[in-house]
C-alpha cells in the first residue's frame, strides 16, 4: 500500500491556533492499522497542550477521543480487519510489560512511553509533512481524516453502535465512568462528590449513578454545568463561585463524602476534594495539574485513614470496558447523546477549542461523517 494524503489539525506551538493542512500518512507497518476517522471528541487535555500547560512533541496531530472504520491492516494484525468499527485507545497496552502482566494495562510502560513521545510503539509517527515527521497525540492523532494506530489501540465494537457517540468512549466516558467503577469501586448507597462537571466530570456523575451511589453532589462554577450534572444523575449541586464548596458538601453529606473526585486538574480543587472526603474515605484525582504543580495536604488527616489516589484513563481495560459501555448505551443506561453539545467540521477545530475554553459545551466533536 502507498502513502495517502490526509487532512489534519496540527499543533505547532502553544497559544497558536491549530493549522488545518494536508499531511502524508504512511501505510501501516507490522502490527498497525489504518483507520478512517468518523469522529473525534474535543477534550480539555488537548487544550492543556494548546495552552502550554503540558508539553507535547511538535508538530503534532492532536485528538485522542476517536472512533472510525478500519481501512487496511499491516502485517501480523489479527484482531481487526478492513470494515471493522473501532474505538481508539490512547494507551495501546503492550500486554507484556510488568503493568500489563499484573492487570493494569492503563499503566503500560510501552504505551505510556509512546504517548509521551507522540509516536507508534516503535518510537516513530506515521504522519509527515514535506518529509518531516508529524507526531500523533496518544498514538492516535484523531483530528485527521485518516490515521494509523497500533493494533492494540483498536477496540472492535458492534456495527449498530453509532460511531460519533462511540468516539466519546475513547476518553471522556472511559476516564470518568472508569474512575468510579474501576479505580474507586464506588459502593451502592455511598456518598459521592464530583468537583468539575465538564466532559469528563459529567461521566463521573453518571458513573456514580450507575454504581448506585446515594448522594451525588456535583460541584462546578458554571450554573449550566450544574444543570447538566442533574440530568446525568446528580442529586445535589454546589456552585463553587458562590459558596465554599468544602463547607457546602460537608453540610449536605454530614462530615463529608465517601468518595470525592477531582476532575479539573488544579492544586486548589484537589485540596478541596480531599477536604470534602470523610474519615476513611477516598479522594480520586482524575485531573492532572500543570507540569511542576504541587498539592499540600493536612498531614493530620491520615490519622483518619483517608486515602488519596490518582486515576489514569479510568483504570481502563479497553477490550473489556469499551464493549460494556457500548452495551450500556444501547440499553439506554449510559448517556452519550446528551454529552454532545456541538458538532464541528475539521475546519472549525479552533472554534471548538474556544467554546471549550469558555465553558460553553459538555463535549463537542469533530465529525467526519
Ligand atoms: N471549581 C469547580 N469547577 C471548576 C473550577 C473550580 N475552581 N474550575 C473549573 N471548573 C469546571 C469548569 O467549569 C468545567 O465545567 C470543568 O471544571 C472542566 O471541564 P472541561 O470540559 O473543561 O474539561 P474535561 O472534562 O474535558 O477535562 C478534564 C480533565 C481533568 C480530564 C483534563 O483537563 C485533564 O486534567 N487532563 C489531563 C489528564 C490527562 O491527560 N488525561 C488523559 C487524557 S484526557
Ligand atoms: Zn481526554
Amino acid at each position: 500500500m502507498e502513502e495517502v494524503q490526509v487532512k489534519a489539525a496540527v499543533f505547532y506551538r502553544p497559544h497558536e491556533p491549530l493549522a488545518v493542512e494536508e499531511l502524508e500518512l504512511e501505510a501501516p507497518r507490522q502490527g498497525e492499522v489504518l483507520v478512517r476517522v468518523a469522529a473525534c471528541g474535543v477534550c480539555h487535555s488537548d487544550l492543556h497542550f494548546i495552552e502550554g500547560l503540558v508539553p507535547i512533541a511538535s508538530p503534532s496531530v492532536l485528538g485522542h477521543e476517536a472512533a472510525g472504520v478500519v481501512e487496511a491492516v499491516g502485517p501480523g494484525v489479527e484482531s481487526v480487519r478492513p470494515g471493522d468499527h473501532v474505538v481508539l485507545s490512547f494507551i495501546p497496552a503492550c500486554g507484556r510489560c510488568p503493568y500489563c502482566a499484573v492487570g493494569r494495562p492503563n499503566l503500560c510502560t510501552v504505551a505510556n512511553r509512546a504517548m509521551s513521545r507522540g509516536t507508534m510503539l516503535d518510537g516513530t509517527p506515521r504522519f509527515s509533512r514535506q518529509g518531516s515527521p508529524v507526531y500523533q497525540m496518544g498514538a492516535i492523532g484523531g483530528f485527521a481524516t485518516r490515521t494509523v494506530v497500533p493494533e492494540a489501540g483498536c477496540v472492535k465494537i458492534r456495527e449498530d453502535m453509532p460511531l460519533d457517540r462511540a468516539a466519546l468512549l475513547g476518553c471522556g466516558v472511559m476516564t470518568g465512568v472508569g474512575a468510579v467503577i474501576n479505580t474507586a469501586r464506588v459502593q451502592a448507597g455511598s456518598d459521592v462528590a464530583v468537583v468539575g462537571c465538564g466532559g469528563v466530570g459529567l461521566n463521573v456523575v453518571q458513573g456514580a449513578a450507575l454504581a448506585g451511589a446515594g448522594r451525588i453532589i456535583a460541584v462546578d462554577i458554571l450554573p449550566h454545568k450544574l444543570e447538566l450534572a442533574r440530568q446525568f444523575g446528580a442529586t445535589h449541586t454546589v456552585d463553587a463561585s458562590r459558596e465554599d464548596p468544602v463547607a457546602a458538601v460537608r453540610q449536605i453529606a454530614a462530615g463529608g463524602v465517601d468518595y470525592a473526585f477531582e476532575v479539573i486538574g488544579r492544586p486548589e480543587t484537589i485540596r478541596q476534594a480531599f477536604d470534602m472526603t470523610r474519615r476513611g474515605g477516598l479522594t480520586v484525582v482524575v485531573g492532572v495539574a500543570p507540569a511542576g504543580a504541587e498539592v499540600s495536604l493536612p498531614a493530620g488527616a491520615f490519622l483518619t485513614e483517608k486515602t488519596i489516589t490518582g486515576s489514569a484513563y479510568g483504570g481502563a481495560r479497553m477490550s473489556v470496558d469499551v464493549p460494556r459501555l457500548v452495551e450500556l448505551y444501547l440499553a439506554g443506561r449510559l448517556k452519550l447523546d446528551e454529552l454532545i453539545s456541538r458538532r464541528y467540521p475539521l475546519e472549525g477545530i479552533n472554534d471548538a477549542f474556544e467554546a471549550l475554553r469558555r465553558g460553553e459545551v459538555a463535549r463537542s466533536i469533530v465529525s467526519f461523517l
